[in-house]
């Protein structure tokens, strides 16, 4: 009774292991790093949605699992919604998250609070080896600091400060952050399919 968690970013599988615990998921969550047959699954959507579904879809075929995918990433309102899809390699390096921050702090310099709206936003998808499928979505809306606070999360949490909070997203706890954040609204609202079609 596995359940494949279609990433090989392993901040995003601390995290959904965190969020599928509460919200009563019980299988054994494997990381795609188990199946290094896999390869990479290229990620040709142009929204969140189509990507996640894409990689659910690849890691549930060739393993012959249930898989569970994330696609995610940072909307800034004045770069008309970038990096968006990009946002795991918006430097160039694929991952590089310090890289990928500062580029975006560079390209943000001299707009002013007041312009510095963004929001991350999150695709949850599930799908089973028959093909079935199901999606769903969460945003977490912010601003976007000046200079980077807190050691937790990863990727731009230390730049992005949720609407109502005085704190960064690294500066929350893991519990905080699943609380509110685009990752666990997306999980959550995906959760009635998970108990409707894997239990
Ligand atoms: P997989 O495709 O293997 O899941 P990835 O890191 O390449 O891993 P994405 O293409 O979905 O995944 O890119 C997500 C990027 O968006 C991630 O690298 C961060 O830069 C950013 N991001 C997503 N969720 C985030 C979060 O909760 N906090 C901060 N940054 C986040």
């Amino acid at each position: 009774d596995r359940l494949v968690l279609a990433t090989r970013n392993a901040h995003k599988v601390a995290e959904l292991r965190a969020i599928l615990g509460e919200v009563g998921v019980r299988r054994e969550l494997v990381g795609a790093d188990a199946f290094p047959e896999v390869g990479e699954v290229a990620e040709t959507g142009v929204t969140f949605e189509e990507n996640a579904l894409l990689k659910a879809h690849a890691l549930a075929r060739a393993t012959g699992l249930p898989a569970l995918a994330d696609d995610s990433g940072l909307c800034v309102d004045v770069l008309g919604g970038a990096p968006g899809i990009l946002s795991a390699r918006w430097s160039g390096r694929h991952g590089d998250d310090r890289a990928n921050l500062e580029l975006l702090l560079a390209q943000l310099d001299g707009i002013p609070d007041e312009h510095r709206g963004a929001h991350f936003a999150c695709a949850a998808a599930l799908a089973l080896p028959d093909g079935t499928e199901r999606v769903a979505t969460g945003r977490l809306p912010g601003t976007l600091r000046r200079v980077p606070a807190g050691e937790g999360g990863f990727g731009y949490d230390p730049i992005l400060q949720p609407e109502g909070e005085t704190r960064t997203c690294a500066e929350l706890s893991p519990a905080e952050k699943n609380a509110i954040s685009h990752r666990g609204r997306a999980f959550r609202a995906l959760a009635p399919h998970l108990r409707d079609l894997i239990g």
